[in-house]
């Protein structure tokens, strides 16, 4: 069992890959967000929740991809261990002194650059696992339903010039993928993890409108100024470019029309 966990963990830590677990157990847990709906203007911010029920198993981790439009919306921080969970000491992945290395999540999950970023950008990708790494032991595993991060996302801005849009919150999940999100057992008499996600709850958020300043703060900072003229440059003439906020009009391609939006901007604000 400690192999099998301690590898696990190395899979998180040092490589960053999801692992492969076989799918024999029942699946019965379930990933949910706190709130199906939200409604924000450009600018602001919301948090949402993570949710995990069991499903009446003890689990001893679990892979956690949430999906959404880059272009939308942008990761500002999430929460480790809001309810001080006992049995899930770390989320992974970790820094060098074993805590979570959130910068890490949310500078993958907003421009995709960092290295060990499986999963690029538009996805907050993290793990949890049943192991205390200021003690370096395993912890037990866990049954019933916690709340496992608090996720604070700003809303950028509808394309220019619409009042209304929408932003989806959804689990990366496929029934009976494993490379996606998982919730893990170690099932007794096996020595496999195996995965027992059975359903996600997606979430929808409305943004009330468009904001020219919002759309040309391509770093996402509040503030549209040279580090948002970089992005433009470094991605001039580009139809898929990283991040794909650097196309500030939404359009498909980064051209002089973004840049004339920026420039209107100048040193504007996004509240
Ligand atoms: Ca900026
Ligand atoms: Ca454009």
């Amino acid at each position: 069992m400690a192999v099998i966990l301690v590898g696990l963990f190395v899979g998180f830590v040092l490589v960053g890959q999801r692992q492969i677990f076989r799918k024999k157990a029942a699946a019965t847990a379930v990933l949910s967000f706190s709130s199906s709906a939200f409604s924000i203007a450009p600018g602001n911010q919301f948090i949402v929740g993570v949710n995990l029920n069991t499903g009446g198993q003890a689990i001893v981790g679990a892979d956690i991809l949430v999906k959404f439009d880059p272009t939308r919306l942008a990761l500002v921080s999430m929460s480790n261990n809001p309810t001080n969970n006992t049995n899930f000491k770390t989320y992974a992945p970790v820094t060098s002194t074993g805590t979570f290395d959130t910068a890490r999540v949310v500078n993958c999950t907003n421009n995709g650059v960092a290295t060990g970023c499986p999963s690029g950008v538009g996805v907050v990708e993290f793990g949890i696992t049943a192991f205390d790494w200021a003690n370096n032991a395993l912890t037990t595993a866990y049954t019933g339903t916690l709340l496992v991060s608090n996720l604070t996302f700003k809303v950028i801005s509808c394309p220019p010039g619409q009042t209304s849009c929408t932003a989806p919150l959804s689990f990366v999940y496929t029934n009976g993928l494993t490379t996606d999100s998982n919730v893990v057992v170690n099932a007794a008499g096996s020595t496999t993890p195996e995965d027992i996600l059975s359903s996600t709850s997606t979430s929808t958020v409305t943004i009330t409108g468009s904001n020219d300043a919002c759309l040309s703060d391509v770093t996402v900072d509040g503030l549209v100024d040279l580090r948002d003229y970089g992005q433009l440059a470094s991605n001039w003439l580009s139809t898929n470019p990283s991040p794909p906020r650097a196309d500030i009009n939404r359009d498909g391609l980064v051209d002089i029309r973004d840049y004339g939006l920026l420039a209107s901007k100048w040193l504007g604000t996004c509240p």
